[in-house]
């Protein structure tokens, strides 16, 4: 039976089950760059590079095969734009029997692929995405009943599956999580290692002339361009970051440093979000590592942690609770998105050189994402639909599944605790201690109220203030709203007085 298989942008893995059965005398791999997927946000370009490259090289290596790719490029004179309409132009040039996709990682899209047999009268097998490391039925099954859907409990049940990680029924170490010991300020004599860049090749390069034409007015630097764009690049950072960084990742996870854009994280997301890396070699290979000495346990753990845990808990969140997850606003923020966060154009300087850093690489780490801009948003009370289009606009690896939930979950607790049991919010005093933005700053950390005050300090309070109703009655909340009862009525009044003021200056 020919087969037309759809290979979308995020699925360039050779064990994807959309391949499975590939018959190379007579199935056709589609794959299709379209304008609706450039566009629906508008992708920092980097990102439009790294995806539309690394689709070209795995056409390529699939020809390389012996199998027939017919691939459309995005500047196709009769590119109809979007999949859909795309499929069906290719349904006109192939005589096949049936489509074969695996399912794609966003709701929106899962949507459209659901109804192309209708629209066009072939069956069309939609298979499981078996990249991932828990399944979307195994995770329903891990959440049916449970009052509270709590990481670590997930977590710890994928390492038991695994064994990972695991002496027996017991963690290896004795404990399941060494995040206490992953929270290290930076020394100032600490040396990070320089980051792996590839030099564009012509496809590359090909692709950076079609999106600076195409998209000009996106955001994002595009001279920086070093993302790898092959398998095989892919695994060579993969080696670079268990061999060099990981040794220092678990001590180093929360600290930041300006000018240090990638410190010992793996920045392997967006590889493991397109398909060029699988989270299991990634896990594989961090624990052999381990094994043979060269990576101590906190590490191992704090990154196996991030992969086996986290990642596979957003993906299994998002598909339990899609398509409501979206449209929930706990504490109800309304504030539009200010300006900065696409011009960097502010006095804070830890915001300033964060979003430079987006601008720049298409990537900030996950503290700088959290506590920094997602800590600004859910201060300032901004609009979670904003804030959630600006993150999976600005960053290479943002696929909604993934962004979603870190950003209406974790950073803007949106959700209403459904993710994380309390939010992550935090005053100036935090980021003088994880990091040197606050050194040259306009603002100090050590001044909570009045001239030179850090921002984070009041709207903190302030934030704390505005949301008691919701927030109070949360045991974890407890000691903050004790010492915001402490203070005097006068300093209460003089908190809201100065949020107030510089709120308004944002709008
Ligand atoms: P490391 O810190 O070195 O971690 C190793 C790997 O673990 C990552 O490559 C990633 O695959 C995985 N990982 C770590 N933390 C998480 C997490 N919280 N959720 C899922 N996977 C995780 N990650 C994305 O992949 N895409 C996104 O669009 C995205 N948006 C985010 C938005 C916000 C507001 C926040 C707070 C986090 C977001 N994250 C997102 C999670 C995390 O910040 C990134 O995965 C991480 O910074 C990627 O850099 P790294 O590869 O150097 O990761
Ligand atoms: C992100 C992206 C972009 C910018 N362009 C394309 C494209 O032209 N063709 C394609 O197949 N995929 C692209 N992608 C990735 C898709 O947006 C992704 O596959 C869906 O969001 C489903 O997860």
């Amino acid at each position: 039976m020919a087969t037309l298989r759809v290979v979308l942008g995020d699925q360039l893995s050779r064990s994807l089950s959309a391949l499975d059965g590939l018959d190379r005398s007579r199935d056709v791999v589609l794959m299709m760059e379209v304008r609706e997927e450039a566009t629906y946000v508008p992708h920092h370009r980097q990102k439009l590079v790294l995806v539309l490259s690394a689709m070209r090289h795995f056409a390529e290596s699939l020809r390389a095969e012996g199998v027939t790719v017919d691939y459309v490029a995005l500047d196709h004179p009769e590119n109809r734009g979007s999949f859909t309409q795309e499929l069906g132009r290719a349904l006109e040039r192939h005589q096949v029997e049936r489509v074969v996709a695996t399912e794609p990682g966003e709701w929106r899209v899962w949507e459209a692929m659901r109804g192309w047999e209708e629209a066009y009268g072939i069956p069309v097998k939609i298979r499981e995405d078996r990249r991932f490391l828990c399944s979307r039925e195994a995770f329903t099954t891990w959440a049916q009943g449970r009052k509270a859907l709590r990481m670590e409990f997930f977590y710890r049940e994928m390492r038991r599956s695994t064994g990972w990680l695991m002496d027996g029924e017991k963690p290896v170490g004795g404990r399941w999580n060494y995040d206490p010991e992953n929270r290290k300020p930076l020394p100032s004599d600490a040396r990070v290692p320089p980051r792996q860049r590839f030099v564009p090749d012509p496809v590359t390069r090909k692709v950076m002339a079609l999106v600076e034409s195409r998209f000009p007015d996106h955001f994002g630097e595009l001279e920086n361009f070093g993302w790898a764009v092959t398998r095989e690049q892919a695994l060579e950072s993969l080696h670079h970051f268990v061999t060099v960084c990981l040794p220092s990742f678990g001590d180093y996870q929360d600290a930041m440093r300006t000018g240090e854009d990638f410190l010992f994280h793996a920045v392997l997301s967006p590889y493991l979000n397109i398909g060029l890396l699988e989270p299991q070699e990634v896990c594989e290979l961090a624990l052999e590592a381990y094994a043979a000495g060269s990576v101590p346990l906190t590490a191992t753990e704090g990154f196996l942690r991030q992969i086996l845990g986290w990642r596979e808990y957003v993906r299994g969140l998002y598909w339990l609770r899609m398509p409501g997850y979206a449209e929930t606003n706990f504490l109800d923020a309304r504030r539009p998105l200010p300006g900065f966060f696409w011009t960097a154009d502010t006095e804070l300087r830890c915001l300033r050189e964060t979003i430079k850093a987006t601008r720049r690489n298409a990537y900030a780490h996950h503290i700088q994402r959290l506590m920094i801009t997602g800590n600004f948003a859910l201060l300032a009370g901004l609009a979670p639909a904003e804030v959630e289009a600006w993150y999976l606009v600005v960053y290479a690896d943002a696929f909604e599944w993934v962004e979603l939930p870190n950003t209406h979950g974790m950073a803007l607790h949106a959700d209403g605790g459904l993710l994380g049991s309390k939010p992550y919010a935090a005053s100036g005093a935090y980021i003088d201690r994880m990091s040197d933005y606050c050194r040259d700053c306009a603002f100090s950390p050590k001044v909570k109220l009045g001239e030179g005050a850090c921002p984070f300090n009041y709207l903190y309070w302030h934030f704390l203030s505005v949301n008691a109703s919701r927030l109070k009655g949360n045991p974890r909340m407890a000691m903050p709203y004790r010492t915001l009862a402490r203070m005097t009525d006068d300093r209460r009044a003089a908190i809201e007085h100065q949020a107030r003021q510089f709120l308004d200056a944002l709008d």
